[in-house]
């Protein structure tokens, strides 16, 4: 089976997690893309929920599905919130940001009640880090802040991270969050401390949020060729 196919499956097996009434946190990527687009299946067959959307992306795919949207602003709670990553370890941490969204994953993933990934097998990993660890940056001094970033990446134990701006496409110019910051891609190989790096980045004047997602997730859905694995 194709990793879409994967991706497909893990998505699907999502739909569990959501019960009529509930308030449903959705999030971005080609995974949730699926995941929302079933919802909206669920929605027209009578299923009430109200989503609340992690990018302006995932908003659109939410209102062609037919899903009512709030803003996290506008409710109480938000009781699951349904998301993909571009990597999983065994202890549930994670990276996320390959699409530029985390920013807002993160705040939705952290107001709720339960945070649900989807991935593919591929996504597994003994080690974090083969995917490049996405930071947000606030424009001003970026290049200030891109050298703070790779000196708290070195001082957790990763050799000689590249750290990179992330452009738009062949443009040239700087990819723009939703947030209207910039995003720094840090090769970093292997993270062999994510808890480290993640402390270490956190204390960077300018860093707005960084795609590593540490005690967030409880439960993790793979897709496998022979049906969703479910880890709690
Ligand atoms: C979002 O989409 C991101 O945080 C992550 O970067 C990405 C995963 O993409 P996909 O589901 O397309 O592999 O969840």
């Amino acid at each position: 089976m194709s990793a879409a196919g994967q991706k497909r499956t893990a998505a699907i097996a999502a739909l569990d997690y959501v019960q009529d009434g509930m308030i449903v946190g959705l999030g971005s990527g080609s995974t949730s893309e699926v995941f929302v687009r079933e919802l909206g299946k669920r929605v027209a067959d009578g299923l009430s929920i109200i989503g609340i959307p992690t990018s302006e992306s995932t908003a659109e795919v939410a209102r062609e599905s037919g899903i009512t949207l709030s803003e996290v602003d506008k409710v109480d709670r938000i009781h699951v919130t349904v998301d993909g990553a571009d990597e999983v370890d065994g202890r549930f941490r994670l990276i996320k940001g390959g699409g530029g969204c985390h920013l807002r994953e993160k705040i939705i993933a952290n107001a709720s009640d339960l945070m649900v990934v989807i991935i593919d097998e591929s996504k597994l990993v003994a080690t974090l880090g083969q995917f490049p660890l996405p930071v947000e940056v606030d424009p001003f001094a970026f290049t200030v802040t891109a050298k703070k970033v790779f000196d708290a990446l070195q001082s957790a134990g990763i050799q000689r991270p590249e750290v990179q701006l992330r452009r738009a496409g062949d443009s040239g110019k700087p990819f723009i969050t939703d947030g209207g910051n910039y995003i720094l891609d840090c090769a970093c190989r292997a993270i062999p401390d994510p808890n480290a790096a993640a402390e270490a980045l956190n204390r960077i004047p300018g860093m707005v949020e960084h795609g590593l997602f540490i005690g967030l997730a409880r439960v993790v859905i793979v897709g496998e060729d022979s049906g969703a694995r479910i880890m709690e």
